[in-house]
């Protein structure tokens, strides 16, 4: 109960810093209790983090641990670790912390409302006997940030599963569409031996350095690491090319419309080639910036083209938003940025949003019970804290920070690539969804390992960028102390 309990976790969080308290408190911070910068004392991962590590060694593949944290003396932007050292997090646990650590207002909201720790200690099987506020959370707090248009919600409960179920409802409208009446007796026996027409062949077109989680079905889908998809059979479904841009972008408008109009050329070609094949697409996935794929963005022109190609060939459209969504592009949904004609057909989110699920049309809602489903479907204690975490969004005016911390870090970016061209280059992204290239992916690891020994927390994405995650609740002081960091390893590099 510790954790829960705010008058015990909140005074051990302060004790941590408490001799220096006031001293050490950011003035203008977000969060009250964060301290003025990081602190490292040890390696890291330290001492007690190999220890703990190679207990944990034993007893499970522990190979991408990097560190055990402190959770009950991280503070908002900053990370403890189990050695003392405290981090600046601009990665915040792989995209997935909107507030920070230990944000006080969902600290209180538990200790101070029974009926939320109820909700918590009651997770029910949501698709069968919800609770009596079921309807007004999802109403309230899901549907009140709904993208524009999309009125349907289902939620689940992470990024991947999220993204298998908007699959199947995208293949079961497919279906419907074609479809007569009710199921046939010959699709009732053949789907139970895993063959057509029950189990018809249809695909779902993804892109060359897509990641849309490592489960079975998305897994034919995610195409950014080998490592990912090594051993597991996969569908022989459309992959696409997805555009890859010069930068500055502002220069270079010729060449990046030219890419569009390339990878676009591709996706129309791939429609074409997989109904000959006998395998229709009947829906586009794609993530509005790629981002384990190494924060590749693609033009508002570019997905206005793709909507258009999936409407043309009455295929839907699935915006993967599990990592942009939720604020730190500077909007709460990032194709929000793309000016499209309409909503596309399905969102996804999960990270940020805490809890895992999709928005999507009714066209998408099967018209039976039972065929999108799963014990919990989400978890009720999570909603819980997003719509604490959207009322601080609201009340701190959290997107408006994001977009000058990110205009900050953008501009800090831009500069040191200009003192380092050698070393760094293509600083991009929105908000505080940023990433640099490195001239290598050795310089990458390095750069990402000395930043750790300055007390940053950061991470690659692609095969040689750094990319920025930091926290909604991250501001312009923070940015400074980032920079500063990324000057000095960028400066002793030989
Ligand atoms: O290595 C991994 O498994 C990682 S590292 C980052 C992620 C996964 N991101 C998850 C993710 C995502 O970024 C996008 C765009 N779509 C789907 C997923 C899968 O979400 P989870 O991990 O919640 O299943």
């Amino acid at each position: 109960m510790a954790s829960l309990c705010a008058q015990k976790c909140i005074p051990s969080i302060y004790g941590r810093f408490g001799h220096v308290r006031s001293a050490v408190r950011a003035a203008s911070s977000l969060v009250a209790g964060e301290p003025k910068g990081p602190t490292v004392k040890t390696q890291i991962p330290g001492p007690r983090s190999k220890e703990l590590l190679q207990e944990l060694n034993q007893i499970q593949q522990a190979g991408s641990i990097q560190l055990f944290a402190d959770y009950d003396r991280s503070i908002g932007n900053y990370l403890a670790d189990v050695d003392g050292n405290v981090m600046l997090d601009v990665y915040t646990q792989i995209s997935s912390m909107p507030l920070g650590y230990n944000h006080p207002h969902l600290l209180q909201m538990l200790t101070e409302n029974p009926h939320n720790i109820k909700t918590i200690v009651n997770r029910p099987a949501l698709g069968v006997f919800p609770g009596a506020d079921w309807n007004s959370k999802l109403k309230n707090v899901l549907l009140g940030i709904a993208p524009a248009g999309l009125d349907q919600i289902t939620t689940m409960a992470c990024g991947s599963c999220s993204n298998e179920n908007a699959y199947k409802a995208i293949f079961m409208a497919y279906r419907q569409k074609q479809r007569k009446g009710d199921f046939t007796p010959e699709e009732i026996s053949s789907c139970m031996i895993n063959q057509a027409p029950g189990s018809p062949d249809l695909s779902i077109l993804s892109f060359h350095g897509a990641f849309h989680g490592r489960t079975m079905g998305v897994l034919s889908t995610t195409h950014s690491k080998a490592i990912h998809k090594l051993d597991v059979p996969a569908f022989d479904w459309p992959i696409a090319p997805f555009p890859i841009y010069r930068y500055p972008l502002e220069d270079n408008k010729a060449e990046n419309a030219a890419e569009d109009k390339r990878c676009l050329a591709a996706v129309e070609q791939l429609f074409e080639d997989y109904a000959k094949k006998g395998r229709p697409v009947a829906g586009i996935v794609v993530e509005p910036i790629q981002a384990e794929g190494g924060d590749n963005e693609g033009s508002p022109e570019f997905f206005q083209g793709l909507q258009k190609v999936a409407r043309k060939n009455g295929a839907s459209l699935l915006i993967d938003e599990v990592q942009t969504g939720g604020g730190p592009t500077g909007k709460m949904w990032c194709h929000e940025h793309f000016n499209l004609d309409g909503p596309p057909d399905v969102v996804t989110f999960s990270k940020k949003m805490l809890i895992g699920g999709f928005y999507h049309t009714a066209e998408l809602k099967p018209p039976q019970a039972y065929r999108i489903f799963n014990t919990w479907m989400g978890d009720p204690g999570k909603l819980v804290l997003l719509e604490g975490v959207l009322e601080v969004i609201k009340r701190d005016n959290l997107l408006e920070q994001v977009k000058r911390s990110g205009d900050r870090l953008l501009l800090g970016l831009k500069q040191l690539q200009n003192e380092y061209p050698a070393l760094i280059s293509r600083a991009r992204g929105r908000g505080t969804f940023l990433a640099v290239t490195c001239s290598s992916t050795k310089l990458r690891d390095d750069l990402v390992g000395r930043l750790k020994t300055k007390g940053i927390q950061s991470g690659g994405c692609g095969e040689d960028s750094i990319r920025l995650r930091p926290a909604l609740v991250f501001q312009e002081h923070h940015a400074e102390i980032f920079l500063d960091r990324l000057r000095q390893v960028l400066s002793e590099t030989k």
